[in-house]
């Protein structure tokens, strides 16, 4: 899932997708890249965010969705009821929604949803979170909310444990180390770490600032491949190429461990790939 970010003030892609000329074609630019969906959102959702205005999130958003749906999977992020209608109304099949409150609307557009769990809003949700037990709430919440879904008649169902949405470097960690036991949930996964504050805290070395967004690409390989590892059926991300090749990469690795040498010569991982058979 590629992030295209129509606004101002997104923490890392904020103002450079902001008309729709540009948000087009970084959108086209991602399915080139290997994207299977481009996930379009016209409110940030980053630490200390201000609420965007209904009819200006619709002005944002609406023309681009309409016009990617022609060429690929299009989600919309909003919190927004009239806002995923919308969405939903130009061709976006899937609603991405950090409230994890709008499956009605998934249910009567019969497209699919993505249940994301925040402790409390954008605004304050860093102040100072605190769980008991970070795995069994975050866990707990989100199969609740998607049994409910299902209840409703949705009938593709995501859950995502909301990475940095109100949640330390530690609570972060815990549950992508914990992710396998969301995935043995039966709902299909998806994980979004892409350049988020808590990679750029655990780059930075002792007594340091944390490291800026801009420098946060090898956290966000490095964690988007261990949720795939781990079992997560999408990732999120901003930097698709960087992450699909990781992705490709980690896939035939993984594909090649059970092959004998001469299975190697002759199996689709090892033949006719340039270079593969080179050392
Ligand atoms: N993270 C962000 C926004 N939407 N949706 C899902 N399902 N999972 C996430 O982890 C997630 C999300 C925040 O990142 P971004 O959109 O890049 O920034 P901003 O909120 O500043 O626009």
């Amino acid at each position: 899932m590629g992030v295209l970010n129509v606004t101002p003030d997104s923490f890392f892609d904020g103002g450079r997708y902001f008309d729709l000329e540009p948000a087009l074609a970084r959108g086209l630019e991602m399915v080139a890249e290997g994207a299977d969906v481009i996930d379009v959102g016209g409110e940030s959702s980053r630490p200390g965010a201000q609420p965007v205005p209904e009819a200006e999130e619709l002005r944002r958003v609406v023309p681009v969705i309409e016009a990617l749906t022609r060429h690929v999977r299009v989600s919309v992020d909003t919190t927004k009821r009239a806002v995923a209608e919308a969405a939903l109304s130009v061709g976006a099949t899937l609603v991405n929604d950090i409230s994890a409150s709008l499956w009605p609307v998934a249910a009567s557009g019969a497209v699919g949803w993505v249940a994301v769990h925040m402790s409390g809003t954008p605004r304050t949700m860093q102040d100072d979170p605190r769980y008991d037990d970070v795995v069994g709430e975050v866990h707990g919440f989100l199969v609740e909310r998607a049994r409910q879904a299902l209840d409703a008649g949705v009938r593709e169902v995501w859950v995502d444990p909301g990475i940095g949405f109100g949640k330390t470097a530690r609570h972060n960690l815990t549950l992508l180390h914990h992710l396998p036991a969301l995935v043995a949930s039966g709902f299909p996964v998806l994980v979004g770490t892409s350049r988020k504050g808590f990679l750029g805290v655990l780059a930075a070395g002792p007594g340091e600032e944390p490291v800026p967004a801009a420098q946060r690409l090898p956290g966000s390989i490095a964690t988007a491949t261990w949720a795939m590892l781990a079992g997560a059926a999408m990732v999120r991300v901003h930097d698709v190429t960087a992450v699909s090749r990781s992705a490709t990469l980690v896939g035939s690795t993984r594909s090649a461990s059970d092959l004998t040498p001469a299975a190697a010569r002759t199996s689709p991982v090892g033949a006719g790939r340039p270079g593969l058979g080179a050392r």
